[in-house]
């Protein structure tokens, strides 16, 4: 009979495409040969590492989706997310990274940027010769982004941008932010959402770094403050209005994340899995206890879920058939089910499973972070609700 797999247990990887396969490889070959020694370090000392985004452009990791012309990959969405999966069993760090690079930055700029942008922009995105940033996040406003404050006052050539956008992924190391704002015209324009290019060295825009982030440690998170910050005409994203541009931009990061988190999962599960079989208690090796065994039963049951969701996830992206609640409900289901699997697999640990070096704890504390961002597990949720019932839950009636 044909041998069961226990890290591949319906052999999704088998019904990829060679090209695919082979992106897969090299990112698999790099995330574990340049970033998996440096992983630990990162997240103690709570570095991003500055050498990583031009390795991971010289490799063709940055933008895969964008158009060769603009110095993007041409890949597969498939192909994208088996990328997400290679650097997030890693860290979910260097996937963030990669994440806003790609699908924040270097997406809207292809789909809704001027040609001229384009040009200027993509090609040192691709290279990592320039960092993006993506502001939609406001202080007081997170899962509500659409009562967003920021604003853009119309000027002769260009627009005059006051607020503070804040948890912004590369803030601190940016060259460019994607920034939404509430676009203003005239006085009592209740203000259409805009997006603006905002290079840094223009004068009022600053980025301090959060401090004292517990998760994500190894990515750097900071605000885009905006104080009187004039953008120029050639600066602003002509191609779209109102929220559906940070909302499409946000279905690919999603999507990405819906693959990312199948990486750190299948890394905290071939961890427990080796620590088990090593450990001995009682006598007896922990593997051949019955709710160890349970345990690691139930983790490769839901990987398995999460491997074949991503695999028609991808699919159907490649297919151009892809739908928002698709989306959402990969998203919402992958990044908590890793998220438990990380939990259970710290448990299996024991005492080591607090250590850095076991690296469980480090995807554990990362995996709450990927559980909020991009969406909350129930915000998901209420997105669900509404297209299965056709009724809108965030708001209370009544
Ligand atoms: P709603 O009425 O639902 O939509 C407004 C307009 O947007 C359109 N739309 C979409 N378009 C494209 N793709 C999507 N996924 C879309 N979702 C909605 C929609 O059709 C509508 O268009 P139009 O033309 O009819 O006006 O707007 P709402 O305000 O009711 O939205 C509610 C809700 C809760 C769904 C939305 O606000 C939401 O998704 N909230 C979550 C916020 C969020 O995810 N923030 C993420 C910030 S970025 C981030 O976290 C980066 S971390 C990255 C990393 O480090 O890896
Ligand atoms: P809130 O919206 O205040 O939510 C708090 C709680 O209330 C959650 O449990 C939520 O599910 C719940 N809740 C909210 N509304 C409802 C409702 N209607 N019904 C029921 N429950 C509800 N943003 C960016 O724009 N760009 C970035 O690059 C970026 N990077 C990030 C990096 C990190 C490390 C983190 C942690 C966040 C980042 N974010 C970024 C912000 C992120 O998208 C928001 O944190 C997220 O959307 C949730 O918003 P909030 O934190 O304000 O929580």
């Amino acid at each position: 009979t044909f041998p069961f797999n226990p890290d591949d247990a319906f052999l999704f990887e088998s019904m990829l495409r060679e090209e695919d396969r082979l992106i897969m490889e090299a990112a698999r070959e790099y995330a574990q040969t340049h970033l998996e020694p440096r992983a630990l370090e990162g997240n103690q000392q709570g570095v991003f590492h500055r050498e990583i985004p031009r390795e991971m452009g010289a490799l063709g990791l940055l933008g895969a989706t964008i158009d060769p012309q603009y110095g993007g990959g041409g890949a597969s969405y498939t192909a994208y997310g088996l990328i997400a999966r290679e650097l997030e069993r890693v860290d979910s760090a260097y996937r963030s990274f990669m994440s806003v690079q790609s699908s924040l930055v270097m997406f809207p700029i292809e789909k809704y940027g001027t040609e001229e942008q384009k040009r200027k922009f993509l090609p040192k995105l691709a290279a990592g010769e320039l960092i993006g940033c993506f502001g939609l996040t406001e202080p007081n406003h997170g899962s509500d982004p659409g009562s967003m404050e920021t604003t853009a006052r119309r000027v002769s050539n260009g627009w005059i941008l006051n607020g503070t956008k804040a948890w912004i992924t590369n803030a601190p190391i940016a060259d460019l932010a994607v920034v939404w704002a509430r676009a203003k015209t005239h006085p009592g324009d209740e203000g259409e959402i805009m997006g603006f290019i905002l290079e840094r060295g223009m004068s009022g825009l600053s980025t301090p770094e959060t401090p004292n982030k517990m998760s994500l440690r190894a990515s750097s998170t900071g605000e885009i403050v905006m104080e009187d910050v004039f953008v120029p005409e050639a600066n602003v994203l002509p191609g779209v209005r109102g929220l559906r541009g940070p909302f499409s931009c946000l279905s690919n990061a999603r999507y990405g994340i819906a693959w990312g988190t199948v990486g750190a999962a299948e890394d905290c599960y071939r961890r427990a899995r080796r620590y088990v079989l090593e450990r001995t208690q009682f006598g007896y090796p922990l593997a051949a206890m019955q709710l160890i065994q349970s345990k690691l039963a139930y983790m490769l049951t839901e990987i398995t879920q999460m491997q074949l969701l991503a695999f028609r996830l991808g699919q159907l992206a490649d297919e151009g058939k892809i739908t928002p609640a698709q989306i959402s409900l990969a998203k919402r289901n992958n990044a908590a089910k890793a998220l438990e699997i990380a939990r259970m697999a710290r448990d299996m640990h024991g005492a080591n499973g607090i250590v850095g070096d076991y690296r469980v704890i480090h995807h554990m504390v990362n995996l709450e972070s990927v559980n909020t961002y991009e969406g909350t597990y129930d915000i998901h949720g209420l997105i669900l609700g509404r297209e299965i019932t056709g009724i809108q839950a965030f708001v209370p009636r009544g």
